[in-house]
Formats: structure tokens, sequence, C-alpha cells
């Protein structure tokens, strides 16, 4: 493993980071068996919102002290999980991500945020591993037009429209490792041609002081440090991986709530 100093310092020049080993393949397999008897009784998880409000599994994945000392390198002490979400590319499936930039229609007042993908299973060329642009962020926000394409995973089907696609790196990922990206870092994925699923886990963090510009009801929790702000509501994390059913009900509010942010314009 790398220093800390050694990852801000990638992460400042790049806008990401790559392969970071987070938890053991073992450990990485419990976790996924866990979303897969989840998804026995509650269909198909890609793509929810806020699973660690019903889901200790990811919960604990998203206060994982090897994510978060990286995380507070980058962002500082005090940091906020916004949003954890299993991003699922079925075997030999059409689906991908359009080339883009995350904090494009997130509404926050800052870019002191942070995107980690925790892979799940295997991520590479054949399974649909994202691609990253190098020094993108330091550009700041691109233009955004719209494509029409139903495969796009995305919610507003955007895409970045001038950037130098030849300077694209993969970011492959073993199962238990991960990737951390800038919300101005332009990035994709391609289909999943592989016959296994291709199973990440993406996690959200912004720094404390950052806004959300959109409306006033969003809600986040504090992971570590201090919450001198209180910009955001509170989210409350799931304590077993039973699937409490208050806590599934609330959680499809909580998600209704994201996407009607995440989906209309800044
Ligand atoms: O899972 C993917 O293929 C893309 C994920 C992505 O765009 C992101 O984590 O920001």
């Amino acid at each position: 493993m790398k220093s800390l100093s050694r990852y801000k310092q990638d992460y400042n020049e790049n806008g990401f980071i790559y392969p970071v080993k987070i938890i053991s393949i073992e450990e990485a397999k419990k976790h996924r068996e866990i979303l897969e008897n989840t998804e026995k009784v509650l269909g198909n998880m890609h793509y929810q919102s806020k699973i660690h409000t019903i889901l200790k599994s990811a919960y604990e994945l998203a206060t994982h002290q090897n994510i978060l000392d990286i995380v507070e390198k980058v962002i500082g002490p005090n940091i906020l999980l916004h949003n954890t979400t299993y991003i699922i590319k079925e075997p030999q499936t059409p689906a991908f991500v359009s080339w883009h930039q995350d904090l494009t229609y997130w509404g926050f007042s800052h870019d002191d945020q942070v995107s980690v993908w925790l892979a799940l299973s295997d991520a590479d060329e054949t399974s649909g591993a994202m691609y990253m642009i190098p020094g993108s962020h330091l550009e700041g926000k691109k233009e955004h037009i719209k494509i029409e394409d139903k495969n796009n995973v995305l919610f507003q089907n955007q895409r970045v429209q001038k950037f130098d696609e030849s300077k694209k790196t993969l970011c492959s990922l073993k199962a238990g490792e991960a990737s951390f990206h800038h919300g101005w870092t332009i990035h994709s994925s391609m289909p999943n041609k592989s016959y296994d699923r291709r199973i990440g886990f993406n996690i959200q963090y912004v720094a404390t002081h950052v806004k959300q510009m959109k409306n006033d009801t969003d809600t986040a929790i504090c992971v570590r440090g201090i919450d001198k702000y209180n910009n955001f509501g509170i989210d409350i994390p799931a304590v077993s991986d039973e699937l409490d059913p208050t806590n599934v009900a609330k959680q499809k509010e909580l998600q209704e709530k994201y996407k009607s942010i995440a989906s209309s314009r800044n």
C-alpha cells in the first residue's frame, strides 16, 4: 500500500487513484453474498440509493478505516457520507455509462467531494471497469449533452461534449480493491461481456461544509470528525442486514428524494 501522502499527490495530479486494496477477497465475497441475499427479498439492487440505511454491510464498507483514511486525506477530517449504491452490470448485457462528471447535477456548493468505487467482483476490460481521463478534474465543469440511449445507466443520459478520449486509463480492480475519483474527473464504462456479474459498491462523501443548493431537504451522516454546519438532515444507518421493513420503507422515500435531486437541472 502506498503512503497516504502519495495517494493524495496522485489524486491531486490525476483526479483519481486505483487500485487500492480495502478488504480481502473473502470479505468481498461475504458482502456480495449479503447483497445477493437482499436481492432475493427486494429484487435487483442495481442503482438503488442510500443502501447503508437498510444494510449494515453497506454501512460497514462505507465507514471502513482503509477508505476513510484516504477520504480524509483528500477532503479533510470532517466527512459526511451522502450516498451508497450498488452499480451492477449483469453478465453479457449492453448497459454502459457514458463519459460524464459526477458533480454536474448533484447540486453541491463545493467540490470537496470524493467518489469511491469498491469492487465486489473483478472489474476489468471485459467486465466493464471504469475508464478515467487523467487530469480532467483540473478543468472543472464541462458542457454535457443528452444522448438518448436506453442502455445508458445514467439518470440524465448526459455525455461530456469535448475532451481528449485518447488519454483514457482503464481502472481495473480485483474484488476487494477500490478506486477513488474527484467529482470533475471525466469517466465512463463499457458493457459487461464477461460471464459474471460486475458489481461495484459506489460511495459518495462530501466535506461537512458542503451545502445542497437544489433544496434544503437533502440528507447525509457524519462518519468522521465533527459536523458543525448541519447542512443536511441525518440518515440513520442500518444496524443489521435483516431488512427491517420500516428502514426499507424509509429508504424508498430517501431514494425518491435523491433521484429527484440528481435528475433535476442545477
Ligand atoms: O459503475 C460504473 O460503471 C460507473 C460508475 C460511475 O460512473 C461512478 O462511480 O461515478
